[in-house]
């Protein structure tokens, strides 16, 4: 190997250690989907939530970086997850409307507090812990 193939090889392992350190910091979570999935879909090792009554059902859930929230509407009554501003970004979140029997994932990528409601009904707040 050259010299100048070795810079070359070190220069891009750099770049691409800078790229990978700037994408950890800009995405405190990933969202699976955009759209809702149906129920049935959810990840096999996700971590479920239930909405039901009006209520996120458990209203606080701790996981580890790096693991998967599925939220389940199962009632008739459209709801989401959102977050208000500087909770996940900059700007606020409302994620997509669920429908009866569909889901929508979230993955977490760093460890926080994230609390969460319903953009239609902001009386439903709940958390994920993620530590
Ligand atoms: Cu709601």
């Amino acid at each position: 190997m050259t010299f100048a193939t070795k810079t070359r090889t070190l220069l891009t392992a750099l770049a691409l250690t800078a790229l990978g350190t700037q994408m950890a910091l800009a995405d405190k979570i990933s969202i699976l989907t955009e759209a809702p999935a149906p129920a049935a879909e959810a990840p096999a090792e996700a971590v479920i939530v239930n909405i039901a009554k009006m209520k996120y059902e458990p209203a606080e859930v701790t996981i580890k970086p790096g693991q998967t929230v599925t939220w389940i509407n199962t009632e008739a009554m459209p709801h989401n997850v959102a977050f208000k501003a500087g909770v996940v970004d900059d700007a606020k979140m409302d994620g997509a409307m669920m429908k009866k029997e569909q889901s929508y994932s979230i993955t977490f990528n760093e460890a926080g507090s994230y609390d969460y409601h319903c953009t239609p009904h902001p009386f439903m707040k709940a958390k994920v812990i993620v530590e």
